[in-house]
């Protein structure tokens, strides 16, 4: 039997499910979901492999027009996954009643055969409004498939990965048959704390934190996380921190226990609270947090 093996890249506006879908296609929850638009930040690779077939799934950001330099570079590692993907999952929330303007424009740049995903359609009410509308998406979109499904309710996701299989090209592996991601666990790290900060914080607050692990020190029985996080402001550090500590503390032990799951391990996790005014459109900051151009 021939292998196949390539990259295939998810977009699609922010909050419509890319992450939830992309868990559930990779098996484990490299990608964090919240119920906040502009939770994933960065591109993220999941790896799939068996003997036949490699299959390289690219998180990416949720496609919006940029306000700011953090916009840019998010927006960036849309174009780059675009740029490499072999397919190309285009994920249509349920609940959008029309194309996106952004997400249109970057499609017209895609080379790559597109499946449609019209996710969430468990919050459809009927059955016959979920046919129409795919109808609807197959002639608009030009795509090899449109295929209804919810990523949360599992329901039709492996379908969606049967014709990934079917698309794939012929190839080699690009990675080691064990390998599920590229990214290193400090960084998984980060992405836990910063999704708790984005479930438990409101308003402008979670759009103005970022998190960088310190330290990442992996001993026998437990892996100790020092992990810093930074805000915009004064008064974002008090909000953060919130009354005797509550949000902080709140934020870290909801942390600690998914890190724990994720790392399979006990974790002592030590947070600190920085300023930086502009970090969001300072290059050399954004550098440090793993934005590159
Ligand atoms: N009802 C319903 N909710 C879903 C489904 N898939 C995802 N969600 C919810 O939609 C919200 C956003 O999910 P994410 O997976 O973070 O969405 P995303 O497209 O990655 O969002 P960004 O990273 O912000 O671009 C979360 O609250 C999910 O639980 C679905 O099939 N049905
Ligand atoms: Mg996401």
């Amino acid at each position: 039997m021939t292998h196949k093996a390539g990259f295939v890249s998810i977009i699609g506006k922010p909050n419509v499910g890319k992450s939830t879908l992309i868990n559930e296609l990779v098996g484990a929850k490299l990608s964090i979901i919240t119920a906040k638009a502009q939770t994933t930040r960065h591109r993220i690779l999941g790896i799939v492999s068996d003997e036949n077939y490699q299959v390289i799934f690219s998180d990416t950001p949720g496609i919006i027009k940029p306000k700011y330099l953090l916009h840019e570079r998010m927006m960036g590692s849309v174009e780059q996954s675009l740029q490499d993907g072999d397919l190309l999952l285009l994920v249509i929330a349920w609940e959008e009643k029309q194309l996106d303007e952004e997400v249109l424009k970057r499609l017209q740049k895609n080379k790559a055969p597109v499946i449609g995903v019209l996710n969430k359609v468990d919050l459809a009410t009927s059955q016959e409004d979920v046919v129409a509308r795919v109808e609807a998406l197959k002639k608009e979109i030009t795509c090899l498939d449109f295929v209804a499904a919810s990523a949360k309710e599992k329901f039709n996701t492996k379908r969606i990965f049967q014709l990934i299989l079917e698309h794939l090209p012929e190839s080699p592996a690009f990675f080691p048959k064990d390998q599920l991601t590229d990214r290193p666990e400090r960084f998984f790290a980060s992405e836990i704390v910063r999704e708790k900060i984005f479930m438990y914080l409101r308003e402008e607050l979670p759009y103005s934190c970022e998190v960088e692990i310190m330290e990442f020190k992996e001993e026998e029985n437990i892996i100790r996380i020092y992990a810093d996080i930074y805000v915009l402001r004064d008064s974002q550090k008090i909000i953060l921190i919130g009354a005797g500590g509550r949000n902080l503390k709140k934020i870290g032990t909801e942390a600690r226990k998914d890190l724990e799951a994720f790392f399979n391990k006990k974790v002592y996790l030590e947070q600190h609270v920085k300023v930086r005014d502009n970090w969001r459109d300072d290059t050399n900051y954004l550098k440090s947090f793993g934005y590159t151009d």
